[in-house]
């Protein structure tokens, strides 16, 4: 009998040891801290994958950006060397040209009117276009809408910002948006916008309220002129490196995960802005509306014809317009 027990034992701490063997520990990259909606959806994707899969896959998330910054990440999980990450769509679209409509000026009237693409149709079409450069979609996150923010500028016209030198992330078509605002585009990385802005190396940067408040970006500029220019989507994407090494019930939990996480991090989002808004306006923050975004917009017509003769963004730019 007590040989029985031994026998039982053993295999039990073979079986341990077998489980694991097997585990797989993945590397997930964030820019964000602790306690933003991106960092909270991620826990709750990573805590859900390693349920479901009953701990095979164990992902560690590396947030404030401690594995790179966001352009390097980017290339980082195209060559699998890093699994998972939370991408913006701006830097995302350098390496993936066909999703860079999602970043046009004044495109989407609102993030409803996003998720409605990227929830339908639409949505596939970037998905795949992402899973042919290296990355699968598991969820489309909310990136709201980006305003312009000033140290000592307050801003009442779009005419304010001329001249400025405005940070802004390092993708292609952010760098175009300001040329075509006669203001000076100065590509900073995410971490070092405060120092620029305390030390005066920028005199502007732009982005959505949550990430104006996280960063404490609205201790030193207090201006903000709200345009809500660029509304776009951000996404949790894996390298395809790693998918292929997934087998089926395995690709199903990250999917189903992906989603799940993408309606979390939506409801989040919404409150956070709400909260970011009273907290910065009750540090002094000023908020000024854009009256009128007919001349911003008009701006913006070489970055709209040059979409409408690119191949790869017509059809998604007439999409969008129509719908
Ligand atoms: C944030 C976004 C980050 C990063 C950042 C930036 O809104 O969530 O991924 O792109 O903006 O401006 O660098």
């Amino acid at each position: 009998m007590r040989n029985y027990f031994k026998g039982i034992l053993c295999l039990t701490l073979a079986v341990g040891a077998n489980v694991g063997f097997a585990q797989t520990k993945l590397r997930a990259w964030n820019i964000h801290p602790d306690g933003y909606p991106v960092t909270e959806a991620m826990k709750s994707f990573a805590g859900q994958v390693a349920q479901t899969t009953k701990g095979k896959y164990q992902i560690e998330i590396f947030s404030n950006a401690t594995l790179g910054d966001q352009p390097k990440a980017v290339q980082m999980l195209k060559a699998g060397e890093i699994d998972i990450a939370e991408f913006s769509s701006g830097p995302l679209s350098d390496a993936v040209p066909g999703i860079k409509v999602l970043n046009l000026p004044f495109l989407f009237t609102d993030s409803a009117h996003m998720f409605r693409h990227l929830d339908g149709k639409l949505g596939k079409r970037f998905a795949d276009n992402l899973k042919a450069a290296g990355f699968v979609v598991l969820g489309w996150y909310d990136g709201g809408g980006r305003s312009f923010y000033c140290v000592n500028k307050p801003v009442t016209d779009i005419k304010d910002l001329a001249g400025a030198n405005i940070r802004v992330q390092q993708s292609e078509i952010f760098i175009e948006m300001v040329k075509l605002l006669d203001a000076k585009p100065v590509a900073l990385p995410f971490k070092d916008v405060l120092g620029a802005l305390e030390q005066g190396k920028v005199d502007c940067a732009e982005n959505n309220i949550p990430s104006y408040e996280s960063t404490g970006h609205y201790k030193i500029a207090k201006n903000v002129y709200v345009t809500n220019h660029v509304i776009s989507p951000e996404a949790l994407v894996v390298s395809t490196q790693l998918w292929d090494k997934l087998d089926k019930d395995d690709k199903e939990a990250f999917m189903q995960a992906g989603a799940r996480s993408a309606l979390l991090m939506r409801d989040l989002w919404n409150k956070r802005v709400a909260l970011a808004l009273d907290i910065t306006t009750k540090q002094g923050a000023q908020y000024v509306k854009v009256k009128n975004t007919s001349t911003m917009i008009r701006r913006m017509a070489p970055l709209y014809d040059k979409f409408m003769k690119d191949p790869t963004t017509r059809q998604e730019l007439l999409t969008i317009i129509a719908q």
